[in-house]
């Protein structure tokens, strides 16, 4: 199988600490995409995910996947025990729901607010990133304040409970864990208050498939 992504960037980081969590790093091939060149906005790439982002897995027969989510459950079932997105329906539901929050209220946000509000990663990329709107840092100072927001919704959830869809480690926490390292990327603190969080975001930091992704 084959990855194409960029090491040490936010959505890339949750598949590689998936790898690691699952012992699969050795069956991927990684093929690096440069991002700040705007590789992933050129025809080739847009060939294999026409929304222009990375990671994308390729398997051994051809076909691409993308989307982090749907990257995790294949390799999470691939060896029929999987670990981080549930077993009964039950837990396959929460997983899937904490994680789309973690995307929605806090990855997607900061990656918005850092594309659109800062220089992002440089010029190469600022023409695919709406240079003639003059809403745009607004609009990317909203989705800073909802990430901010989002951040406070997920202390609350850890207030009870050791981790973001239960009492298990799952993509949920791989979601959050990025967004944060998204955050970091876009110099946007997590507010001290939130007490709860950075007590999980330093316990996962210990995590080996955290301290040493594929
Ligand atoms: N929903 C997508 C997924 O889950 O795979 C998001 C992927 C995504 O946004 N990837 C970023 C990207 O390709 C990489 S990262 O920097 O966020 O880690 N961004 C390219 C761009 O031009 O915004």
């Amino acid at each position: 199988m084959k990855i194409f992504d960029i090491p040490g960037f936010p959505n890339p980081l949750r598949i590689r600490i998936v790898l690691a969590e699952k012992s699969l790093a050795s069956r991927i091939e990684f093929i690096k995409i440069d991002l700040p060149g705007a590789e992933h906005k050129q025809p080739a790439f847009l060939a294999i995910n026409p929304t222009g982002t990375v990671p994308v897995l390729q398997l051994d027969d051809g076909t691409y996947i993308s989307e982090c989510t749907v990257i995790t459950d294949y390799l999470d079932n691939l060896d029929g025990n999987p670990t981080l997105t549930g077993t009964t329906l039950k837990e396959k539901a929460i997983i899937h729901m904490m994680q789309k929050r973690a995307e929605s209220e806090l990855a997607d946000p900061v990656g918005i607010y850092f594309h659109h509000s800062t220089p992002g990663l440089g010029a190469g990329l600022q023409p695919y990133k709406s240079p003639e709107w003059e809403g745009r840092i607004e609009w990317g100072n909203r989705q800073r304040d909802k990430a901010v927001a989002g951040m406070k919704y997920f202390d609350q959830v850890l207030r009870s409970q050791p981790y973001v869809a239960g009492e298990q480690f799952s993509m949920a926490d791989i979601t959050v864990y990025a967004g944060l390292v998204f955050a970091g990327f876009a110099s946007l603190a997590i507010p001290q208050a939130c007490t709860a969080l950075l007590a999980w975001q330093a316990k996962v930091q210990e995590r080996p498939s955290v301290k040493n992704p594929a």
